[in-house]
């Protein structure tokens, strides 16, 4: 059967809380996802201590021109990211130049088409963020679990490409996504969990009885 999987989404700010919050977790996740917030604070050698735990995604949201951020793929993959998130908005030049840095590391790029918290300039833009990701050979895209219905329509134009969908927990966003994506991103309600464990294990069990029902 098909398997949806959990990606941690570390916003944290403490090095030593990441980490041990990775490691109680690490069983019921495929990947860790850091942002802006862990790095900013706690520097960026977290991002190898952590790729020790679980294959970690540089979500710096890259969206620059294709120089600088050719640059930020450069020190993600360096720092031993093995998957960055570009913001699709940024056009095809920009994604291009992230995907050639990929290249060199054997590392993938996700692309984000819409955010979860607003579709006030997305729709049809998202629409060609995901045609144009598919074209350029992109590993995968982000998309919203607040807005199922947008995910099923991104599934259609992606084929077999990953969807991964932040938004569960504390966002509001629907398991039922489980239908369309690979990966779902799950940040504070594991991580400001009294039980991280427990929470990350019962997210995983309502992804799964969604794929089961609908067989
Ligand atoms: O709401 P949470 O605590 O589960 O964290 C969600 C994470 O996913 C967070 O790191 C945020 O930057 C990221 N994300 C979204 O929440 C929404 C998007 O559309 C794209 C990324």
């Amino acid at each position: 059967m098909r398997k949806v999987e959990i990606v941690l989404a570390l916003d944290v700010l403490d090095r030593e809380r990441a980490l041990s919050i990775a490691k109680e977790v690490k069983d019921f996740i495929s990947h860790i996802k850091i942002n802006y917030p862990i790095v900013l604070s706690s520097g960026i050698d977290v991002m190898r201590d952590l790729s020790k735990i679980k294959p970690v995604i540089a979500d710096f949201k890259i969206a620059d021109i294709p120089y600088v951020s050719s640059i930020l793929a450069k020190i993600s993959f360096e720092n031993d990211a093995s998957a960055v998130i570009v913001h699709g908005f940024s056009g095809r030049e920009t994604v291009k130049a992230v995907l050639d840095v990929a290249r060199d590391y054997d590392g993938e790029v996700y692309v984000v088409t819409e955010l979860t918290s607003s579709d006030e300039f997305f729709g049809e833009v998202s629409d060609r963020i995901a045609r144009m990701a598919l074209d350029l050979g992109c590993h995968g895209i982000v998309a919203p679990s607040t807005r199922p219905d947008r995910v099923r329509r991104l599934r259609e134009i992606v084929g077999d490409m990953k969807i991964i969908c932040p938004g569960i927990g504390v966002q509001g966003g629907s398991v039922e996504v489980a239908k369309y994506a690979t990966h779902v991103v799950v940040g504070r309600a594991i991580y400001e969990s009294k039980d991280p464990k427990g929470s990350a294990e019962k997210i995983l069990k309502d992804l799964h009885a969604v794929l089961v029902r609908r067989v």
